[in-house]
């Protein structure tokens, strides 16, 4: 086999080639997407060969693999990173230059996959990243969703939601593997199997049949040579699905029907819920990644493994919340019925080939799907949970004889109002590992939403905090401070030893340093500036404060209540014109789901007063409000390293982990937060006084919740007031009062997450804040110990860990 070159010429000799035999096409007449696609095949290349090669050292090794299942996955642009990861951007750069090109403009072309809602999703993609770079053999499993996250844009500043049809240009980046499909049942009727005199093993007979086609993304590590792989499934109808008689007979919507319901599986992420149809698609997806998933698992294993008895030693399967849950069932039905094991045995192997990863707190966020629904669309299933729960009620009845409330409070299903299966129950059940993703977090989970199995099975319940990986979010989103960095430590291995960076710590007096620091912060800030003003039209001062609430739009993580802190200072300076405030850009990046119209009416809230604020000639000369539509993983990159001030003001005990703070801290922004999530172990590492810490703990939230009265805050707080009254006169509606009233109604009525009671708390810490930011060389200093003691958040620690702790997988080193 002819192998790929290192030299430039060679690169180029490969590009020419790709160019005429791969898109077909010339230097003369290609297209800005003909250069983006041809230099994408040419560093895939690169990337290709590391990959047989990491390939035939797993076969040859037959290590434990951990397999990874997520419904999510949110990858972030392709380009930038496998031109790091090859070390190929030196040869790009100039070849670009003579064609009258930049890298940023091809890059340009690259669309970021938006396989994933928010957090969970993006470090599905940090994991999969440290994994590769810590050389452990893994595989992520999900789902080739036709339609990625919706696309926002504001209209009249309201949200609309467009599709996101990402590979309407063509992936470079992923290779179907059409031979590697799997057939998946659905709904049908079981019966009992005539050879087992137990009655556990029974015979499905599924009423529908549909296929998954994988097609798989390559996953580099960064300075090793194994490339790992994320295998996506796409539903398609089985071949005898189109009918050809009716399509002759002209009914062709009725011709196509099996293959349209076939296909609609994989053709959203997350699907609107808020219908009955909706919902049983959504569990038709979370089953079919799990059947297509565990088919492909056990076909590896058998490549070169026989029996069943090494399969736990070989096979490792971290499921990511709870979506990926029904996996547990499915392995038991495969080993049960279809390969006849009996049921203790697969019991004791399914038990030991899951772990489970919990990623809230939220008692909505906890799935749970009618009996109903379970038993029409996987009735094989629903009869083995039956089982599951009966053995597993056998077991708690010996530990605690007689605790009939116990008992009920355990049960994988749920009996009142309704009969549900209890996803996150089974999932504990199925495991052997259960993890929270921040200290607080899995305390609070083992205290209060899983208190009983915490009880039950102390052994069980382990913190792995979170971290992100330091390769996309300081290396490639912030290249000068990467530079600055380097040149600091004498060479490039904190990218890969983020502790490393405590080495900045040294330099935090050195007034020269600090000068270069805010240099590179400034030179951040102007080019967020030209992002800003291309999408929003707004134009921001790169010497203001800015500070930044980036992520999805919800109400416990409390936009609000940054919006009041806005209102407050537009009220000030309207009053007093010449009052002496730091300028500041206040900029928002999140989304609201299509159907949580209270955030999507905040959303709306947040562009009234930007507008208001923006184009009122007194107030704009300090204070500036943007919320750049459609926030993603590349704007995330752009913003983060402009980023002065990150807010984290989630009510205590609510977020479980965050890790858009985590970044924000790594690239220099100060914390203002709660004693929430991992914010607790931010401040910790970074100290006490290079954080602002306001409001109630998650011990104080809980107990003021039990007796809580929003309007005596907005009563005896004349600041608060008056920002919530200016938001009630219709100030940001052109004088319509009605408009935003749900906001204020929801603010004074309940409250729920606590905004009002920590609104003082949260003033008084940004006056703090405007202190501080006045001696902008003392800012520089905190700025810098941020980044310097944050290195704990590198998603290579959470992966090592996860390796020690539950995984107890071994790297295996490709030549
Ligand atoms: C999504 C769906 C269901 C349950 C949880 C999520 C989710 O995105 N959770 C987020 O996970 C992140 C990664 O662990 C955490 O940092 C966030 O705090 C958490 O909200």
């Amino acid at each position: 086999m002819r192998s790929v070159g290192s030299t430039l010429a060679d690169f180029e000799q490969d590009l020419i080639s790709n160019l005429y035999y791969q898109r077909g096409t010339t230097l003369e007449s290609a297209s800005g997407s003909d250069g983006y696609q041809t230099l994408a095949l040419t560093v895939r290349d690169r990337l290709v060969e590391r990959y047989a090669r990491t390939a035939a050292a797993h076969y040859e090794a037959n290590p434990r693999f951990v397999y990874y299942l997520s419904a999510e996955y949110l990858l972030g642009r392709q380009l930038g990173q496998n031109l790091l990861y090859t070390d190929t951007e030196r040869f790009v750069r100039p070849i670009a230059a003579d064609l009258g090109v930049t890298l940023e403009d091809l890059e340009s072309y690259d669309v970021e996959p938006g396989l994933g809602n928010g957090g969970l999703g993006r470090l599905a993609a940090c994991l999969m990243d440290s994994m590769a770079t810590l050389d452990i053999p893994a595989v992520g499993y999900g789902i080739r969703y036709e339609f990625g996250i919706f696309k926002q844009a504001f209209r009249d500043g309201a949200q609309v939601e467009r599709p996101d049809d990402w590979t309407f240009y063509g992936n470079p980046w992923e290779f179907p593997a059409p031979d590697d499909r799997q057939v998946v049942g659905f709904y049908g009727t079981t019966a009992a199997a005539l050879d087992d005199p137990t009655g556990l093993r029974r015979q499905w007979t599924p009423g529908e049949v549909v296929r998954g086609e994988p097609s798989h993304m390559l996953v580099p590590g960064y300075g090793t040579q194994t490339v790992n792989i994320i295998r996506l499934w796409q539903a398609r109808a089985s071949r005898q699905s189109f009918d050809l008689s009716r399509f002759g007979a002209g009914q062709y919507k009725e011709a196509v029907e099996d293959i349209v319901r076939a296909e609609n599986i994989s053709k959203v992420l997350y699907p609107d819920d808020s219908t009955e149809q909706g919902r049983e698609l959504r569990l038709k997806q979370q089953y079919f990644l799990v059947a297509c998933s565990l088919r492909d698992i056990i076909r590896r294993y058998r490549l070169r493994n026989t029996g069943w008895d090494a399969f736990p030693a070989k096979v490792v399967i971290q499921l990511n919340d709870t979506h990926p849950v029904m996996a547990v069932t499915e392995l038991m039905r495969l080993l049960v019925d279809e390969y006849k094991l009996d049921w203790d045995l697969a019991w004791s192997i399914t038990r030991r080939t899951f772990n489970y990863t919990c990623h809230t707190l939220l008692p909505e966020a906890l799935e749970t799907w009618p009996v109903a629904v379970v038993e029409r669309l996987l009735p094989r299933h629903m009869e083995i949970i039956y089982a599951i729960n009966h053995f597993f009620l056998q077991e708690v009845e010996a530990t605690y004889p007689g605790d009939l409330d116990r008992l009920r409070r355990l049960s994988i299903i749920q009996e009142e109002p309704d009969k549900r299966v209890r996803m996150a129950h089974l999932a504990v059940v199925g495991s052997t590992a259960v993890n929270g993703v921040a200290e607080l977090h899995t305390r609070l989970l083992a205290a209060t939403t899983l208190r009983d199995f915490a009880e039950l099975w102390p052994q069980k319940f382990h913190n792995v905090t979170n971290g992100v990986t330091p390769r996309r979010f300081v290396r490639l989103a912030n290249p000068r401070l990467s530079e600055l960095i380097t040149e600091r430590l004498g060479d490039e291995s904190w990218l890969t030893d983020l502790d490393r960076l405590e080495g900045l710590a040294g330099v935090a007096d050195d007034p020269a340093f600090l000068e270069r620091w805010r240099a590179v912060k400034r030179a951040n800030k102007v080019d967020l500036a030209a992002h800003v003003e291309r999408s929003t039209g707004v134009v921001i001062d790169p010497d203001a404060l800015c500070d930044v609430m980036i992520k999805r739009f919800h109400e416990y993580k409390r936009q609000h209540l940054k919006l009041l802190h806005v209102i407050m200072l537009f009220n000030r300076l309207r009053e007093h014109p010449d009052l002496d405030v730091v300028p500041r850009t206040v900029l928002f990046g999140g989304k609201a789901a299509p159907g949580y119209h209270s955030m999507k009416l905040l959303l709306r809230l947040v562009n009234a007063v930007a507008e208001t604020v923006n184009t009122d000639p007194v107030v704009s000369r300090r204070l500036k409000v943007v919320l750049p539509p459609d926030y993603n993983v590349t704007r995330a990159q752009w913003i983060i390293p402009a980023a002065d001030l990150s807010e984290q003001i989630s009510l205590a005990g609510k977020e479980a982990s965050g890790t858009g703070n985590m970044k924000l801290a790594l690239n220099g922004a100060l914390t203002i937060g709660t004693l929430d999530g991992a914010n607790i172990e931010i401040r910790d590492r970074v100290g006490a006084d290079n954080f602002f810490l306001f409001g109630l703990d998650a011990q104080e939230a809980a107990d003021l919740r039990r007796d809580y009265h929003p309007r005596a805050y907005y009563e005896s707080d004349p600041d608060l007031r008056a920002a919530i009254d200016t938001i009630a006169a219709g100030t940001f509606a052109k004088g319509d009062r009605s408009l935003f009233a749900p906001v204020v109604d929801s603010m004074l009525g309940r409250d729920e997450y606590l905004a009002l009671a920590d609104y003082r708390a949260y003033l008084e810490c940004q006056e703090r804040v405007e202190h501080a930011w006045r001696d902008q060389e003392a800012w520089a200093r905190m700025s810098v110990l941020n980044s310097a003691r944050s290195g704990f958040f590198s998603s290579d620690r959470t992966v090592r860990e996860y390796c020690d702790r539950i995984w107890r997988v071994e790297p295996v080193r490709v030549a």
